[in-house]
């Protein structure tokens, strides 16, 4: 899973993607940098720590997000082209974006930017990504049109067509894409543009040390717009440099409760609406990563498409139920065991095997 940063300039995105990645990229002041960090973490689930003692595998592996931490969107972008065209088809690639706003005070930023408003911020950031999409909807939408001159129109064009124009109309009212109804033909029309207003949005309020905790309306607000938590960045990044008995001390003097990559990756998986599968034995325990909707058939795609072309069932129990009786005969005697079809909805902690014949 791709994750991007993004926000406007010095609002802490590298001080965040450095306390997520415990990575030390240059944060600074003054310095504009123009190209983006890049970082790897690996979601750490107790359930396969588990699952790997006792099943001792040659490897063991944890799902992972990748984080692309970007460079400042400006402002206000007369020509809305807010990055550079490598930058933004790397943003486009991401699956969801987190959107740092700042929440802290500096004399210098205050100066040079505004004071901390973080949901003018939000609104800021998100009309541009709104105009963003509406350039490049628009721009397609004429080329549509000069196909349609042309006498090319097939169906598949004029679905595209039909749904680009509900995509403007939305636009123009400075709403989000993600607003719209779509049925799943008509999102997949318009899969290739990945635009940014359908994107899973996470928003991180990147407070200061003196006032976390302390922003429940201002919470209560961005949260209208999208599932919203709150770090208070630099201590954060500085607490990733120390060892964990420190770190716990500093912690518990902030009341926070939690490392910041565990609330991040808890929020991104309720926010993209993900959940975990794993699959075990002597060679590798793995947790895979899946949409909530997902059928035993798409998890085992997930796995080789192999799985999914030649499935025939998928031996399923739960990690709950083998954590209670400690072993598949014990989960088997107690009638825990089970074989699912395709269309069986996969659950979060599923551990599945897929019998398939190709
Ligand atoms: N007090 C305080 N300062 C912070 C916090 N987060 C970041 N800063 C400071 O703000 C400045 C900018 O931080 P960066 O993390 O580089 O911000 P950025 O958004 O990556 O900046 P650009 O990429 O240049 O737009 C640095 O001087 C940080 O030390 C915070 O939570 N509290
Ligand atoms: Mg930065």
């Amino acid at each position: 899973m791709k994750i991007g940063i993004s926000g406007l300039p010095k609002s802490g995105k590298t001080t965040i993607f450095n306390a997520l990645t415990k990575l030390e990229a240059d944060t600074s002041l003054y310095d504009i940098k123009s190209e983006p960090n890049l970082g790897i973490v690996q979601v750490f689930d107790e359930r396969i720590k588990h699952l790997s003692e006792i099943y001792k595998p040659k490897s063991t592996i944890y799902a992972n997000i990748e984080f692309i931490d970007f460079p400042a969107m400006s402002e206000d972008n007369q020509d809305h082209q807010f990055l550079s065209t490598n930058s933004m088809t790397l943003l486009k690639n991401t699956d969801a974006l987190a959107i740092v706003l700042r929440n802290f005070q500096d004399d210098v930023l205050d100066q040079t930017y505004h004071e901390a408003n973080p949901e003018k911020d939000f609104n800021a950031i998100y009309e541009q990504f709104i105009l963003s999409d509406l350039i490049a909807a628009e721009k397609r939408l004429e080329k549509i049109e000069l196909s349609y001159k042309r006498g090319i129109k097939t169906a598949a064009i004029q679905l595209e067509e039909k749904v680009l124009r509900k995509v403007t109309e939305t636009l123009n009212e400075i709403k989000p894409i993600s607003s719209i109804t779509l049925t799943n033909d008509e999102l997949k029309a318009i899969r290739g543009f990945q635009f940014l207003s359908l994107k899973p949005i996470l928003i991180v309020l990147n407070s200061d040390e003196n006032n976390l905790f302390q922003n429940s309306e201002l919470l209560d607000k961005l949260q209208k717009h999208s599932n919203c938590i709150e770090f208070a960045g630099k201590f954060e990044m500085e607490l990733g440099r120390l060892d964990e008995d420190e770190a716990k001390m500093f912690m518990e003097d902030l009341n926070i409760t939690d490392s910041a990559i565990n609330v991040f990756v808890k929020s991104a998986y309720q926010t993209l609406g993900l959940i975990s599968f794993f699959t075990v034995g002597s060679d590798e325990v793995r947790a895979w990563t899946i949409n909530k909707s997902d059928t035993a058939l798409d998890a085992a795609g997930k796995i080789h498409s192999d799985l999914a072309r030649g499935f025939i069932r998928a031996e399923t129990f739960s990690y709950d139920d083998f954590k209670t009786h400690g072993s598949e005969k014990a989960i088997r005697e107690n009638g825990l065991f089970r074989l699912e079809g395709k269309t069986y909805q996969v659950k979060d902690g599923d551990i599945i095997n897929v019998r398939f014949n190709v």
